[in-house]
């Protein structure tokens, strides 16, 4: 008997082990995927806007824990591609959703699951091998009776889509208002194998700095626009120096990015009346950036057409795709 109960408490440290893996969110464009990446880190490491199609690489962020290290995997929303890029983005996705230990899916609170839902789900459900969690999200927005609503009409689509028991289990969340924020962390660890750290403790993200740079760029140029021209925008750094001649207590970065659009059209909205757009977007991109690199920052921005370039293979390649 005594050495039942030892037996079993051999089993609490071993559930207690350390854990680390990757675990990638995935949804329709727009629902909170980056916005949730960057509260469980702590901090902005995903841009984010109100634009469908903000994310276009996948961008880790680490979550450390004190029993786990949590590599998110932010991925580009899912939908059926109409262009190139929207292909290229897709497969991108396909690709990371093979590779990760736990899948986050994510669906808003405040809409109903609809065929965008369905042909997301209907793609896991090939993963089969993999746990899904489905992350309801912006519960904020949502009262707590249309919320319970909700949950129960996704239990009921993952058991249709998924088959079985469908999600491995069901957390809402809003990131915004951090509710629940620590729940998912915890949901997520629990899935992951055992092993050691992967990354150092203190960092953050792997994304190199001049891929951050460049999408703290592209989000203060989505502020604003509309239509087609999200898609359009395109952000590539050019060069980061660092300025010589300047006393050691004061450094300054040069920071020289070009922003791609498809046509001259979207060319004069993005720089403006006189220029008084392109100012904001240096301007706002311009702090942000001095935050990530904890220096002064000389930021020279350039708009250039990069003609069709969603559709084009070369310039895919070229910018970055
Ligand atoms: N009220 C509320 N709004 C949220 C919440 N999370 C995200 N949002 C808003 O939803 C919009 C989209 O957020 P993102 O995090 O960029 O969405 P995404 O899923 O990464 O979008 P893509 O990268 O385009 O696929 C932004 O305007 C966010 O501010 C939340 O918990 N509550
Ligand atoms: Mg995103």
């Amino acid at each position: 008997m005594a050495k039942e109960s030892a037996r079993s408490t051999d089993i609490a440290p071993e559930s207690g082990a350390f854990r680390s893996g990757f675990a990638c969110f995935v949804g329709r464009p727009n629902v909170g995927k980056s916005t949730l990446t960057n509260a469980l880190v702590g901090q902005k490491v995903a841009i984010t806007s109100s634009r469908p199609q903000t994310t276009r690489h996948t961008i880790r962020g680490i979550v450390n824990r004190d029993n786990a290290q949590l590599i998110l995997v932010d991925t580009p929303g899912l939908h059926r591609p109409r262009t190139l890029l929207g292909q290229r983005l897709n497969d991108t996705v396909m690709q990371t959703l093979s590779e990760v230990d736990v899948i986050g899916f994510c669906v808003p609170a405040n809409e109903k699951t609809g065929p965008g839902d369905r042909f997301i789900a209907e793609k896991l459900g090939m993963i089969k091998r993999t746990p899904v969690v489905a992350l309801v999200t912006k519960t904020d927005l949502v009262s707590k009776d249309d919320l319970a609503d909700r949950l129960i009409g996704v239990d009921a689509f993952g058991r249709e889509v998924l088959g079985g028991d469908g999600f491995h289990s069901i957390v809402p969340v809003s990131a915004s208002s951090g509710h629940q924020v620590g729940v998912v962390a915890d949901v997520l660890s629990e899935l992951l194998p055992t092993g050691p750290m992967l990354y150092p403790e203190g960092e953050l993200t792997d994304e190199p700095e001049a891929t951050l740079v460049a999408e703290l760029v592209r989000e203060a140029a989505l502020e604003g626009v509309r239509d087609e021209l999200p898609h359009s925008i395109a952000v590539v750094v050019d060069e980061m120096v660092t300025r010589e001649d300047r006393p050691a207590d004061r450094p300054l970065t040069d920071v020289r990015v070009n922003i791609f659009v498809e046509r001259s059209s979207q060319k004069a909205i993005i720089i403006g009346k006189g220029g008084s757009r392109l100012k904001e977007i240096g301007a706002t991109s311009r702090k942000s950036i001095e935050a990530l690199l904890g220096v002064k920052v000389f930021l020279d921005l350039h708009v250039k057409i990069a003609k069709d370039w969603q559709r084009d293979a070369k310039q895919l390649g070229r910018l970055g795709f």
